[in-house]
């Protein structure tokens, strides 16, 4: 399910390289100032292409630039990888990757708020830009459509995630009195919103009850995040024997999981579905099945493969990438997913 809306719009012509630094830097940042560096890495070649993303420890964002290496080593650029958390380490990854005489970026930004600053900048230094997973918001809070943009067809994945908790339900004999849905949200991300209220709708159309659709909002989008949102919610809601769980990745959902161990709720009473499918593995792996009970496991190779050669085309043969990719997912569970990432190519 990929929808393409072309449109062009020409970016800055300015290319501003103040300092070209040759071969690959290997540096960590530290504190909180200083985002983390891997770069230069593969083939190398003249062309420089930045990926920064939001959080480098996540294994979803570890897959995209391990498929973005890939398409730096068979195309013959080099790849600077930048892990930025926030915004002021997001805005000096790009004053670092013009610095560097890097032509292009690919970008999933820490704060999507932070969009016209971010294409300001780009704009500014000659630094071709596509965002991946978050989109630009504008100063109205709108999705900036003049930014080239790859991200996942969220409602869809979403509603995909709530037809398959209807149907755990179901084949577990839930009944809807005794079942709670936890939705752990994180409201600000839009694309968090639409997956979180497309699971919660797909329910819902299912027959679910409303008033048994119970939020948990995450401060902060990781398994604490989650974890002590959920922890909230059980104190409120003691009375729940079974918890259906949704999220807006896996981290939200294994977060909610730990949370319900910790209370002792056991995995027969859980059935919780993440998204991303590559945060989860352990999850799978682990002797006993827990109350982690499916992903959807989304493209990790199209979100960083793609993405980077599609930047390369552009910056080397002026070939422009859609405006706007939407990706989809395939549903995994611990019975399945060897099968099918094997199948993906992503085992
Ligand atoms: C967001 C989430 C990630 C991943 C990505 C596609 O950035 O935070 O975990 O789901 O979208």
């Amino acid at each position: 399910m990929t929808r393409f809306v072309l449109r062009w719009i020409p970016l800055s012509l300015l290319a501003v390289a103040l300092a070209i630094m040759a071969g690959g830097c290997e540096r960590e940042g530290g504190g909180t100032a200083a985002p983390t560096t891997q770069g230069g890495g593969g083939a190398g070649g003249g062309v420089k292409i930045g990926f920064v993303v939001k959080d480098p420890t996540e294994p979803w964002f570890q897959n995209e630039w391990k498929f973005a290496q890939q398409a730096a080593d068979e195309q013959g650029f080099s790849l600077v990888k930048i892990g930025a958390t926030d915004g002021n380490q997001a805005m000096a990854a790009l004053d670092n990757l013009a610095a560097q005489g890097a032509k292009g970026l690919v970008i999933c930004t820490p704060d999507t708020k932070l969009g016209p600053s971010l294409k300001a900048k780009a704009d500014e230094n000659g630094l071709k830009l596509l965002s991946v997973d978050d989109q630009f918001l504008d100063a109205d809070g709108k999705p900036m459509a003049d930014v080239h943009h790859v991200g996942i067809s969220a409602t869809n994945i979403g509603k995909a995630v709530g037809a398959a908790l209807a149907e755990q339900m179901k084949t577990r004999g839930w009944k809807p009195a005794e079942t709670g849905l936890c939705v752990v949200t994180f409201d600000e991300l839009e694309t968090a919103r639409h997956r979180t209220d497309g699971a919660t709708d797909a329910l819902v159309a299912a027959g679910f009850p409303k008033d048994r659709v119970f939020k948990a909002p995450q401060k902060t989008n990781d398994v604490p995040g989650s974890f002590a949102a959920v922890d909230v919610l059980l104190t409120q809601q003691q009375g729940v024997k079974n918890w259906l769980v949704c999220g807006l990745n896996d981290n939200a959902v294994l977060g909610a999981v730990r949370a319900m161990e910790q209370r002792q709720i056991k995995p027969a009473n859980i059935c919780g579905i993440g998204i991303n499918g590559t945060d989860c593995l352990d999850e799978f792996r682990k002797a006993e099945p827990t109350g982690f009970y499916a992903s959807v496991l989304l493209t990790p190779r199209r979100h960083g493969y793609e993405t980077a050669a599609m930047m390369h085309k552009w910056v080397t043969a002026g070939e422009e990438p859609p405006k706007i990719t939407y990706t989809d997912g395939i549903l995994i569970t611990r019975e399945t997913y060897e099968k099918i990432m094997k199948e993906q190519g992503l085992l």
